[in-house]
Formats: structure tokens, C-alpha cells, sequence
């Protein structure tokens, strides 16, 4: 049946030009969603997020533009000022992953994507590799219309890499095997061999086979290890 385009695939042509993507869809049952503003639990959520460099462009342009080099945390404003009116505009209350009390982003990729983590921590798409991340979710407090739980991906990409690149790469040595040693990490960044990850990006997350294609852009990759070394 055609017709009028329906309430997500309005919020999708609402986000693209700016680099944003439905990263997937999720229902809950009565109480397991995030607490709305009006006491309910949600029904129903979707995740907005950057696959490869797709933000960075309007991104750095904003940054250009607004004159907010120097002020904290840009890309968390940026998202805000993008994604909040889209929410208010849609019904649905919008969530972003800095913001206290954290909401539990990766278990919702994982239910809504079928993504799992990589021994990094961050989750690994099939085809994305380790280059996407969230920069929100819409919640709705009834489940809209032309609403469906996304497709999960099948498969998962670590499970058929015997290499693990990430795991012996690390110049810091912060990837072990039970995880990600964000201290190790952090006092590396702080001495001169840091210059390297800074530099060039993690060189961990730098060394998966997956996805490399859709690498983040140098520029992006330096202000993420920036903004990792003042945390
Ligand atoms: C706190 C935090 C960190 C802390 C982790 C401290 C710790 N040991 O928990 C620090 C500062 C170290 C960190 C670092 C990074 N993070 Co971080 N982080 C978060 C944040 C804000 C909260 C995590 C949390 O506790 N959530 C609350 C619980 C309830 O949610 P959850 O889904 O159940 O939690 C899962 C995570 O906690 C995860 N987890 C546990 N330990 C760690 C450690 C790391 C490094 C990661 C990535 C995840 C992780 O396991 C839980 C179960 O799945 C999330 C955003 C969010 N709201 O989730 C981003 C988030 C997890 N981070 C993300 C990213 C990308 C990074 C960095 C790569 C950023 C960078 N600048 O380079 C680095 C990782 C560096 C590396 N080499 O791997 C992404 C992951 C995207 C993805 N593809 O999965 C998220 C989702 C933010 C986003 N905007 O997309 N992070």
C-alpha cells in the first residue's frame, strides 16, 4: 500500500541530511523501557547514530561556523541541537549516551542491531566494523505507527578473525584479554609515545580487518583521541 511516508521513515529523511541513521529499532515490554517525562515506561525506541564518517562533514562544519572550538564537548551539543528537535517534532523524548544516569546504548544495538562486542568493548558491525557509534534514541510512549523491530545482523565478525589484531596491537598495552584497561590507555595518551594513538588513532581499533573502508577520516579520529585523553 502506498501513501503518506510513515512516522519513522519521516524521522529518517529528518536525520539523513545531517549524516544521522536509524541504527535500528526496539519494543519493550510494560516496564523495561527508559522512564519518560511522563512517568511511563517506553514502548518503543530508536537508535540514531554515524556509520563510518557519515557525520563528520556537517559535523565540522557546524563546529566551523558556530565558532565553538574551545568550548567542551561538541559533538554531544551538536547531536542535541540536531536530534532533540526531531524528537519533539515526532512525539518521542529524545535520550543521548552521555547524559547521566547512562542509558544502556550497547544492550539496545545489541537487541536491536544483533551486535555484539569486540574485545575492545565496542560493539563490531559486519560491515561497519568498529567505525559507528550513537549519538541518540527516540522513545515513544505508545508504539508509533510504521513502527518494527529491525532485522538483527546474522553473524558475528570476531567469532571468524583467528588473527585478533586488536589484541596484540595496543602500543599501551591496555587490551586484555578481559577487556578494555582505560587507565593504562589514559596515562599512555598523557607521555610522548601517545603522540601516536593522538596522532593517528587508536591503533588498536585502527588494526581491525573489518570494515576498514569505512575508517573514520583522520581529522575525526584525532578528536576522538583528544577528547578520550581530557576525560
Ligand atoms: C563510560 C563510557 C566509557 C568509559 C568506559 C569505562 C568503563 N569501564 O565502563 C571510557 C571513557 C573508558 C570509554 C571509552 C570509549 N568509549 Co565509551 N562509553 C561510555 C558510556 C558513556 C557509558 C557506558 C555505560 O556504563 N553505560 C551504562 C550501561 C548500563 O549500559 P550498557 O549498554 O549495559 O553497558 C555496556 C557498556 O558499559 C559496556 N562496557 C563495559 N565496559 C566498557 C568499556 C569500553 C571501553 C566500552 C566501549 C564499553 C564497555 O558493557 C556493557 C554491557 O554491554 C557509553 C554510552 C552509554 N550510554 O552506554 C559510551 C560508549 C560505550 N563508548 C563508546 C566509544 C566509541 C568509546 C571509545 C572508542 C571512544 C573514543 N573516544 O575513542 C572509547 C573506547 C576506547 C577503546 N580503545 O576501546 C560507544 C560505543 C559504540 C559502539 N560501537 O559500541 C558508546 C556506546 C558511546 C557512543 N556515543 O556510541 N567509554
Amino acid at each position: 500500500m502506498s501513501g503518506a511516508p510513515s512516522l519513522i521513515d519521516r524521522i529518517r529523511a529528518a536525520l539523513q541530511p545531517h549524516g544521522l541513521f536509524l541504527r535500528g529499532s526496539l519494543g519493550f515490554d510494560a516496564a523495561d523501557g527508559p522512564l519518560l517525562p511522563s512517568g511511563s515506561a517506553a514502548r518503543a525506541l530508536v537508535l540514531v547514530g554515524n556509520l563510518g564518517g557519515s557525520l563528520w562533514p556537517v559535523f565540522n562544519r557546524w563546529r566551523a561556523e558556530e565558532g565553538t572550538r574551545g568550548a567542551p564537548d561538541p559533538l554531544d551539543r551538536w547531536s542535541k541541537q540536531i536530534i532533540s528537535p526531531v524528537a519533539a517534532d515526532h512525539g518521542a523524548t529524545a535520550f543521548f549516551p552521555s547524559d547521566p544516569p547512562w542509558q544502556p546504548f550497547q544492550q539496545w544495538a545489541m537487541r536491536a542491531e544483533g551486535l555484539k562486542p569486540s574485545p575492545l568493548g565496542i560493539l563490531i558491525h559486519p560491515a561497519y566494523g568498529l567505525w559507528h557509534g550513537y549519538r541518540g534514541a527516540l522513545a515513544f510512549e505508545e508504539v508509533p505507527d510504521g513502527f518494527e523491530a529491525s532485522e538483527t545482523v546474522g553473524h558475528h565478525p570476531c567469532d571468524h578473525c583467528a588473527a585478533k589484531p586488536c589484541l596484540s596491537t595496543c602500543p599501551a598495552g591496555a587490551i586484555l584479554p578481559d577487556g578494555f584497561q582505560y587507565v593504562a590507555c589514559r596515562t599512555f595518551l598523557g607521555k610522548r609515545d601517545g603522540a601516536l594513538c593522538l596522532g593517528g588513532g587508536c591503533v588498536a581499533r585502527n588494526a581491525c580487518p573489518v570494515g576498514t573502508e569505512f575508517r573514520y577520516p583522520e581529522e575525526q579520529l584525532r578528536f576522538h583521541m583528544a577528547a578520550l585523553k581530557r576525560l
